[in-house]
């Protein structure tokens, strides 16, 4: 990709506006343009972020055994009678009347309509059990749509429902999800407390938020230290993290007798980014939902739902990750893999040079931003800094002449100058 004829916005100074270092450095480098309070068009190099994203919480689910569908970002008020939810939800759904005066509503959340669709689709034990996901938009009318992405009023969630048909089976679809939740926020680079959790409006008697510790997270936990000794990598991980104490303030306070010992109790801020739930019958009792079973019984399925919140991850990502100089992007969701800076655009040895390297590493599959722009060096180092891909080349008339080009790793800042095949080496390795 050509940086001379992409859309990247770039910002020299910090919004007035923003309040927390991710929702500064998306607007600054040219990831999401607000159009509205706590809504936001997502820019070329955002939208990027947010597909690597998406995908990866989407192998977790496929790995996991979990299907993927789409539902529909607008619902039917009717649906959300027959659960009960249509009055009790309040002023944050989104109420919009067709041209027919029929009453429809922006959906914040799917238990409804997934509830419905299995309703009409599966009648016996045969098919069951399923979990079903999808990727979309939500509307929730925030009262106080704030940092960004972080809290919108759009958003975009994964959301995945599992019908079981009896306490067990649906207590090893919340154990697979868990276990997904925490694969999927490892392998965005991230460390997630999973934290019990009230359930509040979704319902039931089993939840679990799952927590990225940031200064800035909205909310407070208290959690045993031992969590931070345990290696993710271990395929015991999830065991032991669901055994370790970890509560949100507001629940911790209500707790007489904490299990841990004051000296090993950390207070740290946390940012929700994902939120299980299994609440049994509730919906599908309240909605008529009843399969038959084995013994030709009706049995009315136990339900979960598991959602992570896709768009504010981008936003919990550069909170954990990023410097005074811009973003950090870990690999597995960085907008290219490789940035390359031509010094020297109106030199026909650099703009060769450049041009070959870029089009080598896109034919072995790397994706790579070449600025080819003519602008001044140091504000090409900026803006690659700034938007924060893995990889720097610079490419310049010294290095050109010697075959050789610098490449900068951004995490470290480390460069060094190397022959353009060994880059070419080390980087499609
Ligand atoms: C679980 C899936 C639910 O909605 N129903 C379907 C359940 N849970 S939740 O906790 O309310 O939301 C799931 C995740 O979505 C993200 N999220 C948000 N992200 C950005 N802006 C918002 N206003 C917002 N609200 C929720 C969070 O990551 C949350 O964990």
């Amino acid at each position: 990709m050509l940086l001379s004829r992409y859309l990247l916005p770039v910002m020299k100074e910090t919004p007035a506006d923003a309040q927390i270092v991710s929702h500064q450095m998306m607007l600054r480098a040219g990831l999401v343009r607000q159009t509205a309070a706590g809504i936001y068009a997502w820019l070329p190099l955002g939208l990027r972020v947010l597909n690597r994203i998406a995908s990866v919480v989407r192998a977790e689910q496929d790995r996991a055994g979990a299907i993927e569908m789409l539902m529909p970002t607008i619902q039917s008020a009717d649906l959300w009678r027959q659960s009960g939810r249509f009055d009790a939800y309040g002023p944050e759904m989104l109420r919009i009347k067709d041209r027919g005066g029929r009453e429809m509503l922006y959906g914040p959340t799917n238990e409804e309509m997934i509830t419905a669709i299995f309703r009409d689709c599966v009648k016996s034990y045969r098919d069951l059990p399923r979990t079903l996901y999808h990727i979309q938009w939500k509307f929730r009318d925030e009262v106080r749509p704030r940092f960004g992405v972080m809290r919108g009023r759009e958003f975009l969630m994964k959301d995945a429902y599992s019908f079981d048909m009896d306490e067990a089976g649906g207590r090893a679809s919340y154990d697979a999800m868990f276990t997904a939740y925490l694969r999927t926020f490892a392998a965005l680079g991230l460390r997630a407390v999973p934290v019990r959790a009230p359930t509040g409006p979704i319902g039931g008697d089993l939840s679990h938020e799952f927590h990225i510790l940031a200064d800035t997270g909205e909310s407070e936990v208290f959690f045993d230290s031992a969590l931070d000794d345990v290696d993710l990598g271990d395929p015991d991980a999830p065991a032991k993290l669901r055994n370790l104490y970890a509560m949100e303030a507001e629940e911790h306070e209500k707790i007489a007798d904490c299990p841990v010992p004051a000296e090993r109790l950390a207070k740290r801020r946390g940012i929700e980014v994902g939120h299980i739930f299994f609440f049994g019958t509730k919906y599908s009792q309240a909605m008529g939902l009843q399969v038959q079973a084995k013994d030709g019984s009706q049995v009315t399925p136990l339900m979960g739902s598991y959602g992570v919140g896709v768009s504010r991850l981008m936003g919990a990502i550069i909170e954990a990750s990023h410097d005074d100089a811009g973003i950090i992007w870990p690999e597995s969701v960085s907008p290219f893999d490789i940035g390359l800076i031509n010094l020297r655009v109106d030199d026909p040895a650099c703009a060769a040079a450049a041009h070959a390297l870029q089009a080598k590493l896109e034919a072995a599959g790397r994706t790579v931003l070449h600025d080819d722009r003519d602008a001044r060096g140091g504000e090409k180092f900026a803006t690659m800094d700034l938007i924060g891909l893995p990889w720097q080349i610079v490419v310049g008339p010294k290095g050109v002449a010697a075959g050789t080009v610098e490449l900068k790793r951004r995490s470290s800042g480390e460069k060094h100058e190397a022959s353009m095949e060994s880059v070419m080496a080390k980087l499609t390795a």
